[in-house]
């Protein structure tokens, strides 16, 4: 056998012995390739005299030819192989139960569901609904809302501060969501009617404190708002939040730098093993704080306490969340415990509206 028909049969040896695609392509790379050998046998014509280049270059190109349709065949029988064998690996089994979407799994934290059923109520009644930064200025956080610079009431909301700047002034994690009226009121003419739910902070953490808590405030500045608007929305905002139809109420004297009068306000209930059932009962339980908005805090605030006055209430989110859906451990709302979710969380596509029902 001629050293070219060995070097022929080794190739077509190889070919048939590539076992995939990769090892197939190194056969082809080391016969074909530029480095190949019989690309390397092509390379000699050149230095042949003209007859042996005749019969030597047909005899290496025939040579090239049987491999390059040898390599062709066993590339399409790899290929189908290779097919083949995903097709059987990717096999599914119909008999399998189906897996539930995300829609039935997938739970609301009940600070958004409780969230989502305070706005349902606000808006109903025709309140906007206000944002603004978790991080702002001493100025917006206290001094606008009549808290004077070195004043003990600062100290009662135990502020995360930043690091001061260059210039003294020290930016803070917001200890409420006051601030956010601040800038409604500096932005937009009266009437003004808006709630403000968001993230709120102040070093504090036991059961019912964690650092970062929830609050919602409401604000409303017109020329002729009383205190009696103010009853009237936050007893319709209690029965409906609670889900009962009379609830009893009580507005006792208190103090807050940006009302006056300022006011804290009960709702009676019955606790019963553990359980509390509300609108009915001898026991009260506090759930906010309200009040006509201080002269000071309007006039800081770009208006005429002359012609316009309005009032404010502020509550924990938290707070009425646990209240309600009888969560005894606050700390459990931050742990992002699937399992507590489970419990405790709502159906997400059960949006919460009056007239489909809160949380039913
Ligand atoms: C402006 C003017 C007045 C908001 C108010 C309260 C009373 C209140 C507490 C409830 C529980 C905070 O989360 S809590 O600890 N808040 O009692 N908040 S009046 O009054 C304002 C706000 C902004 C411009």
């Amino acid at each position: 056998m001629s050293d070219l028909a060995a070097l022929e049969q080794t190739i077509l040896n190889d070919i048939a012995a590539a076992g995939d695609e990769t090892a197939l392509e190194a056969v082809r790379v080391s016969a074909l390739g530029k480095k190949g050998s019989i690309s390397a046998l092509l390379a000699t014509l050149g230095k042949m005299s003209p007859d042996e280049r005749k019969t030597q270059g047909a005899a290496i190109n025939l040579a090239k030819d049987t491999v390059t349709e040898a390599l062709a065949a066993r590339r399409d029988i790899l290929k189908a192989a290779a097919l083949d064998a995903r097709l059987a690996s990717e096999t599914v089994d119909v008999t399998l139960p189906v897996r539930e979407p995300p829609a039935e799994v997938g739970r609301l934290h009940p600070l958004s569901q409780v969230t989502d059923e305070l706005t349902a109520i606000f808006a109903d009644m025709g309140f906007a609904i206000a944002e603004g930064p978790d991080i702002e200025t001493d100025d917006y956080n206290f001094t606008r809302l009549n808290f004077p610079v070195g004043h003990p009431a600062r100290e009662m909301h135990d502020t995360f501060f930043f690091h001061p700047k260059e210039d003294g002034s020290r930016l803070l994690l917001r200890t409420h969501t006051s601030p956010v009226q601040v800038r409604t009121m500096l932005s937009q003419k009266p009437p003004i009617r808006v709630i403000c739910p968001g993230r709120t902070y102040r070093i504090d953490s036991d059961a019912t404190h964690t650092p970062q808590f929830h609050q919602v405030e409401g604000l409303v500045i017109d020329k002729g708002s009383h205190l009696g608007h103010l009853k009237w929305i936050l007893h319709e905002f209690c029965k409906a939040f609670f889900e009962v139809d009379h609830i009893n109420m009580r507005f006792r004297p208190s103090f807050f730098p940006f009302t006056e009068p300022s006011l804290e306000v009960d709702i009676q209930c019955r606790r019963d093993k553990g359980e509390i059932r509300f609108g009915e009962g001898e026991d009260w339980l506090e759930i906010l704080g309200c009040g006509m908005v201080h002269p000071n805090v309007l006039r800081a605030c770009g208006i005429d306490p002359d012609e316009y006055q309005g009032f404010a209430w502020g509550m924990g989110i938290d707070r009425i969340a646990m209240l309600k859906y009888g969560m005894p451990d606050l700390r459990a709302f931050f742990d992002a415990d699937v399992r507590w979710l489970a419990h405790y969380g709502f159906r997400p596509l059960d949006f919460p509206t009056l007239a489909g029902g809160l949380s039913s």
